[in-house]
């Protein structure tokens, strides 16, 4: 999609730092690491949010998890690591072309927003 920064990602045209590649997902190292592991994993094919997951698409969400999985023993997260999707206004969705992040080498916080005021 046009003026998509993860659709350029994707195809090549803004470059990245990659840790995995094939034909339908691509995963790359976060410009604003939260983690001393923070890779974005994404569908090269254009999808919004996780609020347009359908069963036309939903098959590349299974995936992006397969490779999660598999990017997790070569990055060192055998302890574990975390997966996080934005989603949408309250979700704080920066970019609106669907993404994991994959997280991890640090212990995490539980839970992940702030106590109510
Ligand atoms: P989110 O807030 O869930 O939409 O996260 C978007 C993430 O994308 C954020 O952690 C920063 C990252 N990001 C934004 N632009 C770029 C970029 O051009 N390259 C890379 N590698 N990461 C980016």
């Amino acid at each position: 999609m046009k003026d998509c920064i993860f659709c350029k990602i994707a195809a090549g045209e803004i470059p990245s730092n990659k840790v995995y590649e094939d034909e339908t997902v691509i995963a790359f190292h976060d410009l604003e690491p939260q983690a001393p592991v923070h890779v974005l994993v994404i569908p090269k094919a254009h999808i919004a949010s996780a609020q347009e997951i359908t069963p036309e698409n939903s098959g590349v969400v299974a995936h992006i998890f397969e490779v999660i999985a598999k990017l997790s023993g070569e990055l060192g997260l055998e302890k574990g690591f975390r997966v996080i999707n934005n989603c949408g206004e309250d979700g704080m969705q920066s970019v609106q072309h669907l993404h994991f992040h994959l997280l991890g080498q640090r212990k995490m916080g539980w839970p992940p927003f702030p106590p109510e005021e």
